[in-house]
């Protein structure tokens, strides 16, 4: 009920470390908001619909991987394990994993409890007699899983690249959580974007139908509706750049001419051509991918990639 309040502006009770970010963010130079704040409900209708797009390859190829790895996975990890997934089911690819290893349990962790409940409610409907274990957690430190689940070993999973969100020494800090989170004897799914033709992927990221665009000012509208601000959403545009030298598509709004704007009463401006940074999405090549599995103290133990080589999952032991 709060939420839906906050959410159609009727409350101003906006998150405090989303105050904190934005007001940070836009002191900072380079100006960047971390991408975890485009996921409002509008901003996870518009992922949604970003997945479906014809330019956004990764869910679907993720997906058909996954369709033909999963018997695979289920032989090398054996059965009754734990799945234990990073982020609350990704609703399509879950089923497929969870259909082929028949877990001990599943436990999906997420920071926001609404999406939780939700997905969690969603799988046990599908899954009758499946143990559902939902945890309300940060998992980028480790967590203390369920009790009931302290003697099965554990199958982590983390589709979807979102650990491209993160910057390398990131990653690596959450694979090493992970680990910690799963314990001894612990296996783990994840998907990674691999590199490719940069005009694929800015493609992906800068659709023909404009939905990434919507999806990337999006977080502007959130500024506008939840704290207070005064910016001119039409005065700015959305960039998708790779960056070769780091390896990652970097989303950015670029101001369009010089602009002055306030935030929960406090003054900024832009410049025209200034930009402020809302995303990075890392891509990794087959030998990257495995090196910073490695650093995070993970084994590879086996990968499967579409006939292309867009995508990889991988599996990999603690
Ligand atoms: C959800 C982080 C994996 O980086 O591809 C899609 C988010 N941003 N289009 C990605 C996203 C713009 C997505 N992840």
């Amino acid at each position: 009920m709060l939420k839906q309040e906050i959410e159609d502006g009727q409350a101003s009770l906006a998150d405090p470390s989303f105050r904190h970010d934005v007001l940070r963010g836009f002191e900072m130079r380079p100006r960047a908001i971390p991408a975890r704040w485009f996921y409002d409900r509008r901003g996870s209708e518009l992922f949604e619909a970003i997945t479906d797009l014809p330019e956004y390859y990764p869910t679907r190829t993720e997906t058909a991987i996954l369709q033909a790895c999963c018997g695979e996975i289920a032989a090398i990890a054996g059965a009754g394990r734990a799945v234990v997934e990073f982020g609350s089911g990704s609703s399509t690819k879950t089923p497929i994993l969870l259909q082929a290893v028949d877990p001990a349990a599943y436990v999906p962790i997420d920071i926001s409890g609404d999406f939780l409940r939700e997905s969690s409610s969603l799988l046990a409907a599908a899954f009758p007699g499946l143990t559902v274990l939902p945890l309300e957690a940060d998992f980028m430190k480790p967590i203390a899983l369920p009790l009931q689940i302290a003697a099965t070993p554990k199958l982590g999973f983390f589709p979807g690249s979102t650990i491209g969100n993160m910057v390398p020494h990131s990653s690596v800090d959450l694979l090493r959580a992970m680990k910690a989170s799963l314990g001894e004897g612990a296996m783990l799914v994840i998907g990674m974007d691999r590199i490719k033709d940069p005009a694929v992927l800015e493609a992906a990221y800068d659709d023909a139908q404009g939905v990434t665009a919507a999806f990337n000012l999006n977080l502007l509208e959130r500024i506008n509706r939840e704290l207070d601000g005064t910016i001119p959403i039409a005065t700015f545009r959305h960039r998708a750049i790779w960056n070769d030298d780091r390896s990652r598509i970097e989303m950015h709004l670029e101001a369009l001419a010089d602009v002055a704007f306030g935030i929960e009463g406090r003054p900024f401006a832009m410049a025209a051509g200034e930009t402020i940074h809302t995303e990075n999405s890392h891509k990794y090549g087959p030998r990257d991918a495995r090196m910073l599995l490695r650093a995070g103290g993970w084994t590879p133990v086996a990968e499967w990639t579409d006939p292309a080589g867009l995508f990889a999952v991988i599996l990999a032991e603690a």
